[in-house]
């Protein structure tokens, strides 16, 4: 095989991608096409982080100091805020973050990166996508109802506003609350189907889609991680489908089963809701530990170490999150024979969690680094998660529990568990992909300036909250005694920070988009099938399907092989690496391939990488 990518894959470089191949507005609305779905799906999931996060920035503004700050009414001030925190949890969680990297990062790679043309299902994408949208309708709905009714008394049916947590604990959800439960619960059952739909998607196309030479465990490693993922999907979002409709007959014809005045028991409600939504934290989690397996080795050029070992930790972690969900109710009244075996189960837990920081940083060790976008997000990520995981140590300790239960300790342990790993690694795997999604490349330089903005107001603004809520500060409450003063202002003003960063990454994104300079199939020299094609590909990917081999062998971006420097299409290499490579003659290698390495030549591109062989040579 010569240079670059096969023949056939690279004519489409000066030919239509799946950005033009059809035009207008229902081309996009009705396609089928993952990649628009996943383009679709940004936009959406990205609008809901935005109005989570101007929840969150009014929240931490509130919190500023201990007096109500909008509203010198204090009664109506502390009702603003009880809707405001449940509004920015529920947006966050169920609108963004449960979504998030499933649905755009893997409905845009997962099919390339099996060098498919598409998802197994492709309508059932689709129908997923509306139904998504379906289900942010509803939370829309009781955002409006709360608008209405403060700013002119409208009364839309079913309650306005949304001020019981995002967690709809009963009894308050069910007798004491006047705001719009049922419509929230049906918006969240609505999105769980949403859910669902992807995951069996997802797990049909790995195990029917997979390519010649892909076995299970030349997978690449985002794949095993959705592939966990979609199995928690399948399991536990019925159970929480049940328990909010459960919740909507209690709420709407008082059946019994919450409620204790009618023989119902309120801690039933949250073992059932646990029962789900301590999966659903794994359900965020392990797409973003599998972005960061995934891009880390490339950035360090080192092979991934422990490859198998991430590999079976992911199904490790999803298996162990159905029995460890008790840890939210040490201090409940469950008996403490259960609080003790919940206790160790979580331990447990955190086995295969660390070994997949471990394998990390031996990746890391040694390795030849470079600190490009998704690798500042990368780090960024592990930190966190390292910080947020030990945090989590404290809370699955019943004696340390039942002092940090319920205070701002929790808080800040689960932003950064997350808010911060999984937005990281959001960010990071944009940036990875993003010349694949837009045939563009970003600017490297400000990339790098938010990413210290961001890193570094994300721990100005949580990290104080460890301190506050060791020394007793309450959740959910909107006003404090003097002593904590100290540490909300700071964590307001890194919330500021953080905002600033995170304009800047849109930025960054939008004058990628209008200035990038254009980008080659293989930006980063990387061996996993999806940079084995054009960028952006073209409507069915790949014209000839590659053959998968390790997908991260690293002589692809150590080396280049070719006989012919002058490569096809415009990207060249940069004159010395040229020269070195045709000096060594046919059948030798460079060191090459980097973005950085490349002439951007004219108008067309292809890297002097090889096509994907099945040799094993230098794998290590
Ligand atoms: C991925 C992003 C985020 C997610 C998934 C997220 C999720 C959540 C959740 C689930 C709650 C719990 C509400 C409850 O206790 O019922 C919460 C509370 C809170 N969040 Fe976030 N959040 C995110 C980003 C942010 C940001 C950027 C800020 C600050 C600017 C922030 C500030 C807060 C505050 C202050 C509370 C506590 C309210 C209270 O307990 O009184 N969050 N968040
Ligand atoms: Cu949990």
């Amino acid at each position: 095989m010569v240079a670059g990518i096969p023949e056939a894959n690279r004519a489409e470089v000066h030919g239509d991608n799946y950005l033009t191949h059809t035009r207008g507005f229902l081309s996009w609305a009705l396609t089928l096409d993952h990649k628009r779905i996943a383009i679709m799906y940004m936009i959406g999931i990205l609008g809901s982080f935005l109005l989570g996060g101007i929840f969150a920035l009014l929240l931490r503004l509130e919190l500023i100091g201990p007096g109500a700050l909008f509203n010198s009414n204090e009664n109506a001030a502390w009702d603003f805020y009880n809707h405001m925190f449940t509004i920015h949890g529920a947006v966050m969680t169920f609108l963004f973050i449960i979504p998030g990297i499933p649905a755009i990062i893997g409905n845009f790679a997962l099919p390339i990166m099996l060098g498919a043309k598409d998802v197994a299902f492709p309508r059932l994408n689709l129908a997923s996508f509306y139904v998504w949208l379906a289900g942010g309708v509803f939370f829309v709905y009781v955002l409006l109802s709360g608008v209405l009714e403060v700013a002119f008394g409208w009364h839309l049916p079913g309650g306005f506003g949304l001020d019981t947590g995002w967690t709809f604990y009963t009894p308050y959800s069910t007798t004491k609350s006047e705001s719009g439960v049922i419509p929230a619960t049906l918006g969240a059952f609505v999105l769980g189907f949403a859910s669902i739909l992807t995951a069996v998607n997802f797990l049909a196309s790995i195990h029917m889609l997979r390519p010649k030479g892909m076995t299970w465990f030349r997978m690449p490693l985002l794949l095993w991680s959705l592939y966990s993922t979609a199995i928690i999907q399948i399991l536990a979002t019925p159970v929480l489908a049940i328990t909010l409709l459960l919740l909507v007959a209690e709420r709407s014809m008082g059946i019994g089963i919450f409620d204790p005045l009618n023989g119902g028991d309120p801690v039933l409600y949250q073992h059932f809701f646990w029962f789900y939504s301590h999966p659903a934290v794994y359900i965020m989690i392990l797409p973003a530990l599998g972005v960061i397996s995934e891009i880390i080795g490339i950035f360090c050029r080192k092979h991934i170490f422990g490859y198998n070992f991430i590999a079976l930790s992911s199904l490790a972690i999803a298996l162990f999150s159905f029995i460890v969900w008790g840890h939210h109710m040490f201090t409940s009244g469950q008996s403490a024979l259960a609080s003790a075996l919940f206790s160790l189960l979580t331990f447990s837990v955190s086995i295969p969690s660390a070994v997949k920081v471990f394998n990390w940083l031996g990746t890391m060790y040694k390795g030849s680094i470079r600190m490009k976008a998704p690798m500042w997000y990368v780090v960024g990520a592990i930190w966190v998660f390292t910080i947020g995981g030990l945090t989590g140590l404290f809370l699955a300790t019943l004696r340390t529990d039942i002092h940090l239960h319920d205070t701002y300790f929790v808080v800040a342990h689960f932003h950064y568990v997350m808010m911060g790993t999984v937005l990281f690694a959001l960010v990071a795997g944009i940036y990875y992909w993003f010349p694949k999604m837009f045939g563009k490349m970003y600017d490297e330089k400000w990339a790098g300036i938010w990413a210290v903005v961001t890193l570094v107001g994300f721990n100005v603004l949580f990290f104080p909250l460890f301190i506050a809520g060791s020394q007793g500060m309450p959740r959910r409450y909107a006003s404090y005694e003097d002593q904590y003063i100290a540490y909300h202002v700071i964590a307001t003003v890194g919330s500021w920070i953080l905002a600033v960063g995170l304009f800047g990454v849109l930025h960054n994104w939008i004058q990628g988009l209008r200035k990038g300079k254009k980008a080659p199939p293989n930006p980063w020299g990387a061996n996993t099938l999806e940079w084995q094609t054009s960028s952006p590909p073209p409507h069915d990917n790949f014209k000839v399907t590659p053959a998968a081999g390790d997908p991260y062998a690293i002589y692809r971006w150590q080396h280049a092989r070719s006989t012919d420097p002058e490569v096809a299409d415009g990207w060249q290499l940069k004159p010395e690496y040229a020269e070195a490579l045709k000096a060594a003659g046919p059948g030798h290698r460079v060191v090459a391939a980097d973005v950085d390495d490349y002439n951007d030549g004219g108008t067309t591109g292809t890297s002097l990488l090889d096509a994907p062989d099945n040799d094993d040579d230098d794998r290590r």
